[in-house]
Order: C-alpha cells, then sequence, then structure tokens
C-alpha cells in the first residue's frame, strides 16, 4: 500500500458553467445561441441538485470539493449584484460544509457576464477592476466558510481558445489581443490575491490560500535533435512555468494549483518561432493509450512536471486530473497510474495537499458539447440521474483510506 499525507484533500471539481444549465447572462450562452455549434442547456441541472451531487460526493468519501462561482449570476448587469444569486451560493457552499467537504473556489473558469464582453471582455483594462469588485462582492460574504480561492482557472487555455485559435468566445485570432488579454487575467490575480488577503485580514479570519488553477502540459522532444529539444524547453518555459514564476516573485500564490492531464509530442520542422512553439508530431511516433478526445495518457509527465515545481517549495494542489472515456476501466487506470507518480513524487520532497478528480460527473466540455465522458459518475442527459461508474467506487476507496 501507498500511504498519502494526513490531512490530504481528496474529491473532485466542477464549473459552473459546465453544471449548472441556464446560465444566460454568460458569454458562452449567447455564442452558442449564435453559432449553434452546442446547446449547454439545462447541463447536469446542478443549479437544483446541488445537494444531492455533494451527497453522493460525501457518500465517495471526498472530503473537499473544487467549484466555480458564476460572475454573470452574481453581476448580471455591469456594477447591479444580485444578492438572491449569492444566497443560493452560499447555500451551496454550505452543503459542501455541512457535509464534512472543503470548499475549493473557483471565481473565474473561463465564462464572463455578456455584459464584461460586449465591453471588450479580457483585453478591456476595465476588465481587472470589474473582477476585484466582484471578488469583492463575493469574497466578504463567503470568507467565513471557505479557506481556498483559485482566482483564474487555466489563463493560458482560454487565451488559446478564444483568441489564438478563436474557437471560442471571442473567437478572435490575434496575437497581440490574445497578449493583452492574458496581461490583464494576471494583473487581476495578483491585484485579487491582494484583495483576498485583506478581506481576510480585516474580518480577523486566518489567512487564506490563494492560487490560480494552471494547466500543465509535458512536452516531450519526438526526435533526439536540437530543435525538438528547444521547441520542448521553450514551450516548457513558456506554457508551464512563466506564469507560476511571475506570480511568485510577486509574492502573489499561496499554494500552487495544477491542472494536469496529457503530454504534448514536439516535433519542429522549421526554423522560426511559431515551429517552435506550435509544431507537433503528426505521425503518431510513440503511441501511448489516448482518451476519446485522443489526449495521449502520460502519467510520468506529472511526476516531472511536479519535481520541476519543487523549487517554489509551496504546497500543490492537484486541482484537476482526468480523463474522457467510454472505458471506464481505463478511467481507473488513468486515475491509479497519476496516484502513483503523485506519490513518488511526495517521496522526492514535493509538498502536495490534495487532488482532485476531474469531474465529479460528466458535464458539458465546451465546443466539444456532452460527448467526452470525464465523470466518475455518469450523467444521463435525458433523466439527470446520476450513477457511479465503478472507478467512482475504487476512488471512494482510495478517499476513504488515503492510500492506493
Ligand atoms: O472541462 C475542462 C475544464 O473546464 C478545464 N480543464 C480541462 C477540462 C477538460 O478539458
Amino acid at each position: 500500500m501507498l500511504h498519502f499525507p494526513q490531512n490530504f484533500l481528496w474529491g473532485a471539481a466542477t464549473s459552473s458553467y459546465q453544471v449548472e444549465g441556464g446560465n444566460s447572462n454568460s458569454d458562452w450562452w449567447h455564442w452558442e445561441k449564435k453559432n449553434g455549434l452546442v446547446n449547454s442547456g439545462p447541463a447536469c441541472r446542478q443549479y437544483e441538485l446541488f445537494a444531492q451531487d455533494f451527497e453522493l460526493a460525501r457518500s465517495q468519501n471526498h472530503n473537499a470539493h473544487r467549484l466555480s462561482l458564476e460572475w454573470a449570476r452574481l453581476e448580471p448587469q455591469e456594477g447591479e449584484f444580485s444578492e438572491q444569486e449569492l444566497k443560493h451560493y452560499i447555500e451551496v457552499i454550505d452543503a459542501l460544509v455541512s457535509r464534512g467537504m472543503e470548499p475549493v473556489v473557483t471565481l473565474h473558469h473561463f465564462t464572463n457576464p455578456l455584459w464584461l464582453s460586449d465591453s471588450g471582455g479580457w483585453e478591456n483594462p476595465a476588465a481587472v477592476k470589474y473582477f476585484l469588485r466582484y471578488c469583492k462582492f463575493v469574497v466578504s460574504a463567503l470568507a467565513g466558510r471557505v479557506r481556498f480561492w483559485i482566482t483564474i482557472n487555466e489563463p493560458l487555455v482560454y487565451i488559446y481558445h478564444s483568441y489564438i485559435l478563436g474557437v471560442w468566445p471571442p473567437q478572435k485570432k490575434s496575437v497581440l489581443s490574445a497578449m493583452r488579454a492574458e496581461g490583464h487575467l494576471v494583473a487581476a490575480h495578483i491585484k485579487a490575491y491582494r484583495l483576498i488577503h485583506k478581506l481576510y485580514n480585516d474580518l480577523g479570519l486566518d489567512k487564506p490560500n490563494v492560487s490560480i488553477a494552471k494547466n500543465v502540459q509535458a512536452f516531450v522532444a519526438c526526435r533526439d535533435n536540437f530543435l525538438d529539444r528547444l521547441g520542448t524547453i521553450l514551450r516548457d518555459y513558456w506554457y508551464n512555468i512563466r506564469i507560476i514564476d511571475k506570480l511568485t516573485r510577486h509574492n502573489a500564490i499561496d499554494f500552487i494549483g495544477l491542472n494536469y492531464y496529457s503530454r504534448q509530442l514536439v516535433e519542429v520542422k522549421n526554423w522560426g518561432i511559431a515551429n517552435l512553439i506550435m509544431d507537433t508530431c503528426s505521425l503518431n511516433h510513440h503511441p501511448l493509450k489516448k482518451n476519446s478526445l485522443g489526449w495521449d495518457i502520460y502519467p510520468e509527465g506529472l511526476y516531472n512536471l511536479l519535481i520541476c515545481f519543487k523549487k517554489y517549495n509551496l504546497p500543490v494542489i492537484i486541482t484537476e486530473n482526468g480523463i474522457c472515456t467510454d472505458d471506464d476501466g481505463l478511467r481507473w487506470e488513468y486515475i491509479y497510474g497519476h496516484l502513483k507518480q503523485l506519490h513518488q513524487a511526495i517521496g522526492n520532497g514535493v509538498k502536495v495537499a490534495g487532488y482532485l478528480y476531474w469531474s465529479l460527473l460528466d458535464n458539458f466540455e465546451w465546443d466539444k458539447g456532452f460527448t467526452p465522458r470525464f465523470g466518475l459518475n455518469e450523467v444521463n442527459y435525458d433523466t439527470y440521474a446520476r450513477t457511479p461508474r465503478d472507478s467512482a467506487r475504487k476512488y471512494a476507496e482510495v478517499c476513504k483510506t488515503g492510500a492506493i
């Protein structure tokens, strides 16, 4: 048996837009209606069914749960905050706390209020002050109940899909827009970090734990040559390390939240900055098992990344790690494989404090709709019934014993 530390956070993660349903004031909702590719609709109906879902998580021995707040519900019009929605989220958090689960709360998980995107979204420098005003409203109300905050989920995934690939709203393809938006997201985190700490201090509460959820990838050179190795080093720095590095330099991070899923095989086909940072292997050299979206399953990448983040000497929480698959046996193999690597990293001195599987339930996977199945628990989208998968039962045993 491999034992994990005492007080380890064991649980799963979700985000509001992907599970709640009916987020009609969010930019994604309007974008869906406009392009007709996907329709989140009622999603998993968690807005009504949250207590039932948390009961399920509790029955599966989770002692922590990551969720997000939908900014567009809380501030449906610029400057007009909804006390009713705040009350809803207080009930949601209480439903976790009363079941003995530690809430890990995300403030921004890809979606924006429509009014914000209409005013230029994250390209507009004013987004930073809007975000802070929203943070002040919710954090002041929830401070007594929440110890772990994630300000921004996966800033670079958001920027890449929304401003480089142009497949998510606002569907831009502009490096300049991407750079502007990224700068504002990072500034928003740093200022929100200070604000959250100040609010806790003013309220006489213990210091909170504030971070971002940083998506990281294992970059692996396809061939043993200079170009592929250089591409790997550049991507590692540019994608994995740069932002965390900046936050540590600003003393604006209390723990490192990592979302890890897969690896990218780096095969640089030509000299050129775009080639160095974008080219991948198209020939499926070094094949591995894959999830249903074709992402390689590569648990050792998690270990390598954890070792690389060890130098910051901060606690790490795996804020997401998961697989979409129709083969639940493969889901368990994925979870087990990643937990083994996590355990090895702990043995080598990395201070890992928790693991949150993505996701508690099948849910709305953005531009891919409802087809990818990431859930420990299956959702029937006709009846909204939740059915635990075998992997949920096996993971429940890990959460109970703290060991694999
Ligand atoms: O569903 C997403 C989530 O919103 C952010 N991290 C990756 C997950 C799987 O793609």
